[in-house]
């Protein structure tokens, strides 16, 4: 049998979520489809030691409902992984949103019929499901990346990736362990794999900039006075580029307008901040190379300060620009590398060549291990949408459409795949931002728009070719003007052998939620809006009134 809802919304992460409250709110039926065996998405996946949110509590979390802001009480500045998860079982309970997620469920396949105007969704058991409206909501980091290393099938231990972990408990006391990669989770976890297991071994290709979390239990005043006036927190934090920390702005003076003395000042106390707020100390750091080198040196000699062994601590510098590449905040994550039991390998100068059944061996020299922890991060942006087969218009394939890299209007629509929405898909702020600012703004954008729909009778809404060439513009544009595309990332899609570089997320959110407002405003700017006439299978077309980014 096959079920027909009027949305489908893919995934049941935390945009899936407040999607299916959306969505709700216009009238239309809803069914959630969710590969995993429960909700939360990311956090959902990322069970491994340590996982924690580095966007602070009173902002990572959901802004649709006063009285959820005012009801729950986070217990950190930084919410660890099982924290967030009892609030995502609090927000399901809160608005029973548990009868229409169907979990254990994963897409594989989407096929558009354009006479019918309706998407046929399949499902791995071979199911199908109807709808009108699909909504990707298959999250940024999703999909995770392991690294084709050969003899890894002939290991005689565990492997395990951070983004998979089991949820069963993973003993590691006594074990000899290595964990591949240091970015975010390979930052968050090292600490605390050092502490259970008898030898840590890291092996690091690219040293990554880790700043000082400085998590710690939530001042009480500080929650007091967010709630006092939440609203206006999130308005403040809203207008900031990347949709957050508003209570600490950007420094506008160039880090060249001060004396060396005031230059070191004003680093220290940033950095004693914690957090990625040292970026914020000049106004320059993002967009002028040399004084984004003025910053990555005082982080060197931070790193030199706290690691004692010198050749240990020259490893550990990072030589890309800071910021350029995500920035990792740790706790005690430098101070790790002093502990006897904790060795850090460098594979940039001697790749890992094979997993063998005892361990790894790279080009320098074999390590004898019981446990393998990939913290090798994802496929990002459009992994987990790709590994869909997305079928548009006349059977247009997505993947094919994407092969020299993603194009998108808005990061919410692609031409040729008509009432198909991308949850902070490429093309938008999403990862540049505090990414529950980019799912409340795109879920409340696809939410009026369906209402849009529905109340003018128009059966079908597609992204223009025009407006999404001249978006794809605008967000290279736009990422040119910084130093974001000069280093090897996940953003550019960087770290999955063969992927097209392109840079993926757009920079700077108030100015793409104003822009996302004016296209709603103007009648769908840039899309097209179709009545199917069902009778005659006749199209009335409602013409846009302009397709420009401005
Ligand atoms: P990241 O930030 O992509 O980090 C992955 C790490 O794994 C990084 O150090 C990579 O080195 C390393 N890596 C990847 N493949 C290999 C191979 N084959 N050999 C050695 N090392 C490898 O992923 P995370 O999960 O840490 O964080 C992702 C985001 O999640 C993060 O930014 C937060 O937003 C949350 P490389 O730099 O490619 O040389």
């Amino acid at each position: 049998m096959t079920d027909c809802f009027d949305v489908v919304i893919v995934g049941a992460g935390l945009a899936g979520l407040q999607m299916l409250h959306q969505v709700r709110r216009t009238g239309l039926t809803a069914r959630v489809l969710e590969a995993g065996g429960g909700a939360g998405g990311t956090w959902y996946w990322n069970r491994y030691p340590g996982a924690r949110c580095d966007v602070e509590s009173l902002e990572y979390s959901y802004q649709f409902s006063e009285e959820l802001q005012q009801e729950w009480e986070w217990t950190r500045r930084y919410a660890s992984q099982p924290e967030i998860l009892r609030y995502v079982g609090h927000v399901l309970d809160r608005f029973d949103l548990r009868r229409d997620i169907q979990y254990h469920t994963r897409v594989t396949a989407l096929g558009y019929d354009e006479p019918a105007g309706r998407w046929t969704v399949r499902t791995e058991a071979g199911d199908e499901v109807v709808a009108r409206f699909v909504i990707m909501a298959t999250g940024c980091l999703s999909s995770a990346n392991l690294p084709r290393i050969a003899g890894r099938e002939t290991f005689a231990g565990e492997i395990h990736h951070t983004g998979h972990w089991p949820h069963e408990p993973v003993d590691l006391s006594g074990k000899r362990v290595g964990v591949v990669g240091t970015g975010s989770s390979g930052v968050q976890t090292i600490p605390v794999i050092a502490r259970q297991a008898a030898e840590l071994y890291v092996f690091q290709r690219t040293a990554a900039y880790t700043l000082p979390a400085r998590d710690q239990p939530l001042d009480p005043r500080l929650r007091a006075a967010v709630k006092a006036d939440y609203a206006g927190f999130r308005e403040r934090n809203n207008a900031m580029p990347t949709a957050g920390l508003s209570r600490y702005p950007t420094n506008p003076s160039s880090v060249f307008l001060v004396s060396a003395a005031e230059r070191e000042a004003a680093f220290e106390y940033f950095w004693g901040l914690g957090g990625p707020l040292l970026l914020r100390s000049f106004g320059d750091i993002m967009s002028d190379p040399a004084a984004n080198a003025l910053v990555a040196d005082f982080v060197r000699g931070k790193i030199r300060q706290i690691v004692k062994d010198p050749e240990v601590a020259a490893l550990l510098s990072p030589k890309q620009p800071i910021g350029c590449k995500r920035v990792c905040l740790g706790t005690g994550y430098y101070e790790t590398f002093n502990r006897p039991d904790v060795h850090l390998v460098d594979v940039a100068s001697a790749p890992i060549e094979e997993i063998t059944p005892e361990g790894i061996r790279t080009a320098a020299g074999r390590y004898r291990l019981d446990v393998i922890v990939f913290a090798t991060g994802f496929d990002a942006m459009t992994g987990a949408l790709l590994s869909i087969d997305i079928r548009g218009r006349d059977a247009l394939s997505l993947r094919d459409m994407w092969s020299a890299g993603p194009r998108s209007y808005l990061g919410l629509g692609v031409p040729g795949f008509p009432n198909l929405f991308t949850m902070t898909g490429p093309g938008s702020p999403s990862v540049l931002t505090n990414m529950m600012v980019a799912i409340h703004q795109h879920a409340t954008w696809i939410g009026d728009c369906l209402t849009y729909l529905t109340d003018q009778d128009i059966d079908v809404i597609e992204a223009t070719g025009e407006a999404e060439h001249a978006w794809g513009l605008h967000v290279s544009e736009t990422a040119g003007r910084t130093l974001f595309p000069s280093c090897d990332s996940w953003y550019l899609g960087a770290n999955i052998p063969g992927k097209r570089r392109v840079f993926m997320p757009l920079v700077g959110f108030p100015a793409y939620a104003r822009r996302c407002a004016e296209v709603a405003a103007g009648g769908y700017q840039g899309f097209a809006l179709t009545r199917l006439d069902r009778g005659r299978l006749a199209r009335e077309h409602i013409a846009p009134s302009r397709s420009q980014p401005s």
